[in-house]
């Protein structure tokens, strides 16, 4: 028996047990905490994946994998040369890439496809992003998830919340939302004023936690004034609901343990920072920070504490408006840029300006059909890696349970260009391994994170107090062509641009595994389950397949990340803070064909 940990870009970060002998058969570790005795059928696909990259390519022709290494070892051998890593594996080993591109004096990334605004909004109040432990979540009264659609992409949370009053804040009617005690299924975009809206009420009904905001966020009056600067009519009509539910918003939080667990979809605007800051404010104003059964859980920062070994400095490009075309050779890691990055026409013309791409992935994808070197990966029963998770602190060594003839791992890929290209060579894989293994804490039978609290921000924020915003700037809402929306349950015919809400789905990991073709509407707009429709934005377009459905709003149209084509029409922008991608800061139109 093998204990090792997944290794996808899930919150979960699960446990697992695999009998060698009857591998592929794996199982989830009973008594790691969030995988709770079963383990996603994503885990089975990844076990059987057909497209997977066995034989290593140099221009279209299959070569020997030391051949292959060559190629890549002479396409860096030129001036202007980039490293743009996904997130395909969660290992720490991921990253000792750096090390080769700090010898070679490459340029590497910043920013983020995935939650950089609202990390940002988060650091801007906070001070600092520690993640709240699952078992705070059990210690909670209510529990509101807000942008999270939480049976999909963090189904093993969902024994804390049980038995708990569920509050959901969702456009789209996900499985989460039909469980809730009280939906609220708001405009998309709308969730800054909506937390701000509340906190107001908050302080306007003498509800705030006086002691505890003259301790931790003295600024309050200041933040109720500046509460008040927004149009309490205008600002509901925009997120669509009334003050009733309000009301009775405020009547489940108010006085009671409230976790509040926000996911990916509040931030992906480019005011996302906002967001995190306005949600994190309602919190404070409540005194929902730093007690059991207390607290915000976004995405949080699983590398908090640790001294990282493949920190480099050096040259940066933005990861979210990545320019290709302005280096000879790029080397794309463990993700699929092509599909997976925003404006995918922009994108792939970047790439075609490249003079060499190196594709290093598991499967074949519309990056490595478009790569000049394709080397094949191990996947993480195949290697020895360390994994952290951004929702718990457990750190779980990743244990290599079976061998793979073809695929390289990340550190001999690194060692051996190392090499090729005359450098010293790396120190032994165990080493770096042991940097991470030896700073976490040994607590029972798991190793922790070295920040690890039971109750995180017990004794305050990083700089002694929360700051609360005091400045907003929405050029999006501004432009008045692009809010036409407003009335929308009233007059229907009315609606030519809808909101692109774009989220997970269960059956892929971003781009990889099930990928599908489908846009789901509401009926009334008219179109037939399996018509054919073209769908565009000012940043391109794509043809999807109609799929009705009434737990859509009219002005809302979902096309999940695994949906081919889907990023043909988001936006090339920067969230305002934290460098991010902002998938859904788009409204999209629909024509028959
Ligand atoms: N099965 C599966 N699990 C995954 C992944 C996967 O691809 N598949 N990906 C992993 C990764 S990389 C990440 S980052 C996490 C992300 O996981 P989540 O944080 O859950 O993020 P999303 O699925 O993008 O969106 C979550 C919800 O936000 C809602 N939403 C969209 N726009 C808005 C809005 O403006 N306001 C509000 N209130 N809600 C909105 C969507 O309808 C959706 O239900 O999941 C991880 N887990
Ligand atoms: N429209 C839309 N677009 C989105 C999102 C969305 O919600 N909607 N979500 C965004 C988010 S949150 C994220 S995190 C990004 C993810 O975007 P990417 O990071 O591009 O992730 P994937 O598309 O899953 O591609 C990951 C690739 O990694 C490779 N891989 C897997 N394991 C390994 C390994 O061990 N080693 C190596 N070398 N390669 C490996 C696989 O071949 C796989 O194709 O997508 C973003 N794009
Ligand atoms: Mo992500």
């Amino acid at each position: 028996m093998i204990k090792t940990a997944c290794g996808f870009d899930c919150p979960d970060a699960c446990g697992i047990v695999c009998d060698s002998s009857h591998f592929p058969k794996v199982v989830a570790d009973p008594a790691h905490p969030t995988s709770n005795g079963a383990l996603c059928s994503l885990v089975n696909r990844y076990m059987h994946q057909e497209d997977r990259v066995t034989k290593p390519r140099v221009n279209g022709k299959e070569v020997s994998l030391d051949e292959a290494l060559e190629a890549v070892a002479k396409s860096l051998e030129v001036k202007d040369k980039l490293l743009w890593r996904g997130s395909g594996n969660f290992g720490v080993m991921q990253e000792i890439t750096n090390l080769l591109f700090k010898a070679i004096d490459g340029t590497t990334t910043k920013g983020s496809l995935c939650d950089g605004a609202g990390d940002a909004g988060i650091l801007a109040g906070r001070g600092v992003n520690k993640i709240l432990p699952p078992e705070q979540i059990a210690k909670a009264d209510v529990v509101v998830v807000w942008g999270k659609n939480l049976t999909v992409t963090a189904s093993h949370l969902m024994p804390y919340i049980e038995g708990k009053k569920l509050i959901v804040i969702d456009p789209i009617v996900t499985p989460i939302a039909k469980m809730a005690d009280l939906y609220i299924q708001n405009a998309p975009r709308s969730d800054f004023y909506l937390a701000l809206m509340l906190s107001r009420f908050v302080i306007m009904g003498d509800h705030e936690n006086k002691e505890f905001l003259d301790e931790f966020a003295p600024e309050y009056d200041d933040f109720y004034d500046f509460t008040r600067g927004f149009r309490i009519k205008a600002i509901l009509e925009y997120i669509g609901i009334d003050l009733e539910i309000m009301g009775e918003f405020l009547e489940y939080i108010v006085d009671k343990r409230v976790v509040y667990l926000v996911g990916n979809g509040v931030q992906k605007y480019s005011i996302g920072n906002f967001v995190l800051q306005a949600i994190d404010a309602l919190a404070i104003t409540l005194g929902h920070f730093g007690k059991n059964g207390c607290g915000v859980a976004f995405l949080g920062n699983s590398k908090l504490g640790f001294e990282n070994p493949f920190e480099i400095k050096g040259k940066k490009v933005q990861k979210a408006i990545t320019r290709f075309g302005d280096f000879d050779t790029v080397l794309i890691q463990g993700g699929n840029p092509a599909e997976s990055m925003p404006d995918s026409s922009r994108v792939i013309e970047e790439l075609k300006k490249t003079k060499t791409i190196i594709y290093f992935g598991l499967y074949e994808n519309e990056t490595s059909a478009m790569a000049d070197i394709v080397i094949p990966a191990k996947n993480f029963f195949e290697k020895d890696d360390v994994r952290l998770s951004y929702a718990h602190h457990i750190v779980s060594p990743m244990r290599k349970v079976v061998e793979c003839d073809y695929g390289i791992s990340e550190y001999d890929f690194t060692n051996t260009i190392l090499q090729k290209m005359g450098f010293e060579s790396l120190a032994k894989e165990q080493e770096y391994l042991d940097i991470w293994l030896n700073q976490a804490k040994q607590k029972e039978e798991y190793l922790l994170s070295p920040v690890y609290e039971e109750i995180p921000y017990q004794d305050g924020f990083e700089d002694d107090e929360f700051e609360f915003i005091d400045d907003f700037y929405d050029d999006f809402e501004t432009n008045k062509s692009l809010t036409r929306v407003r009335k929308n349950k009233k007059k229907d015919k009315e609606i030519t641009e809808y909101w692109l809400v774009t989220p997970k789905s269960s059956h892929s990991l971003n781009t990889q595994f099930q990928r599908d073709n489908k846009i789901t509407i509401h009926p009334s707009l008219g179109f037939k389950d399996g018509e054919k429709v073209r769908v565009y934005s000012s940043w391109g377009e794509h043809e999807f397949i109609v799929k009705n459905s009434d737990l859509m709003r009219v002005d809302t149209v979902l096309i999940p990340v695994n949906t081919i084509g889907v990023n043909y029409l988001t936006p090339s922008i920067l969230s305002e803070e934290g460098d991010s991608a902002c998938y859904q800061e788009v409204k999209v139109k629909l024509d028959r064909i």
